[in-house]
């Protein structure tokens, strides 16, 4: 038995375990609060299942229960059998039936679910996003629109838009726990999917199959705005002109600078598909930096100077000139004044 010191250690253990996971629940990251359809089917699996597992969990204990009391040695019956019923026919039968019914119950609405958030009948006439999967940032490719974007995926609510996911390099999962499962994205073999979303507001979307040193960080978000704002949003991202002059001085700076630093290579600013870096062209508009760090100039500088230190192992450490602070500053000036848009992760109530 515990003394009271064990015991006191048992339940320290218990509630701070009780405390950080409490820390787990984020209302626009969780699986048990969905706001979209795919979310809600799962949820409804993960009901069945758990009801069933806590039947048969109550059903073995009462069982255990009741043999452990009955069939205890009592005294004067030491040398007391009880009835054998090893190779009993009915009892076999009962015991191999039940679990084979509880896994029917189980099966039939789980492989119904799976072909229903498999359908892709809708597709050809609804948005189709092409996603890329990149260590460790996603990239949105809207088809047909020349809209391409990274991090923050734009949908409009109540409307099914069809993934088209392909990976750029290792394979990853694409997870908005609040609005749907979870999908691989693979190098070769596209996969599909659809999300659906109830509610409009900022949900948070994650990587589910490690990918490397920064998989952890690999953080997107789907913004849900009206179907109004949504076409309002997408003839801002079409109106982008990435040759229009600069306003001020220092973006001007700041623009020339990103076309002599190399950062062009790989980041395109309009639709143009260059995605070996995430597209920027409603850069100053999301909320986040690389997908997890609020989005503030100081961050930026930090970023730019050394993204290493945000994300382990990311693409863009070492493959461009080093920047002195004060490039480094005009180059977050430029790049946070490029908000083409009103409708924004803000304005979506992130
Ligand atoms: C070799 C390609 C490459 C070059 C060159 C490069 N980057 Fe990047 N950049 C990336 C990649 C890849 C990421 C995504 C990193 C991640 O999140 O894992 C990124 C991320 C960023 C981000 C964050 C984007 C977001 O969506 O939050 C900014 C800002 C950025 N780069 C600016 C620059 C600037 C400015 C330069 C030039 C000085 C530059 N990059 C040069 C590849 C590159
Ligand atoms: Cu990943």
């Amino acid at each position: 038995m515990l003394g009271w010191m064990g015991k006191f250690r048992a339940l320290f253990l218990l509630s701070s375990l009780a405390l950080v996971l409490s820390g787990c629940g984020k209302e626009n990251l969780t699986a048990l609060v969905p706001k979209g359809y795919g979310a809600e089917s799962s949820l409804d699996l993960i009901i069945l299942t758990t009801v069933i597992m806590l039947f048969v969990f109550a059903v073995v204990m009462v069982i255990y229960v009741i043999a452990l009391v009955r069939f205890r040695k009592k005294k004067g019956q030491e040398d007391y059998i009880p009835k054998q019923v090893e190779g009993n026919h009915t009892l076999e039968t009962i015991w191999t039936v039940i679990p084979i019914l509880l896994l029917i119950i189980i099966a039939v609405p789980t492989v119904i679910a799976t072909f229903d958030l498999a359908d892709d009948a809708g597709a050809e006439d609804a948005i189709n996003v092409n996603v890329t999967g990149n260590q460790y940032w996603w990239h949105f490719d809207y088809a047909g629109e020349e809209i391409q974007t990274s991090q923050d995926l734009y949908i409009p609510v109540g409307e099914r838009v069809y993934l088209n996911m392909l990976s750029s390099d290792v394979i990853h999962s694409l997870w908005v726990p609040s609005l749907s499962g979870k999908m691989d994205v693979n190098p070769e073999n596209e996969n599909t999917m659809y999300i659906e979303a109830y509610e409009e507001g900022v949900y948070w979307g994650k990587c589910a199959e490690f990918c490397g040193p920064s998989h952890s960080l690999m953080d997107f978000k789907v913004v849900v705005v009206s179907p109004e704002e949504y076409e309002e949003w997408v003839a801002d991202m079409q109106n982008v002109d990435p040759e229009e002059p600069a306003d001020s001085e220092i973006v001007e700076d700041g623009q020339q600078l990103f076309e002599e630093n190399n950062c062009m290579a790989c980041h395109a600013i309009g639709s143009s598909p260059v995605a070996t870096g995430p597209n920027l062209t409603n850069f100053g508009d999301r909320s986040r930096l690389a997908g997890i760090e609020d989005l503030s100039k100081d961050n930026l500088v930090k970023w730019l100077k050394n993204p290493e230190l945000i994300k382990p192992g990311n693409k863009m450490t070492g493959k461009y000139p080093t920047l002195s602070d004060e490039d480094a500053d005009k180059l977050a000036d430029y790049l946070l004044q490029l908000q083409p848009s009103d409708i924004t992760p803000d304005s979506a109530g992130n």
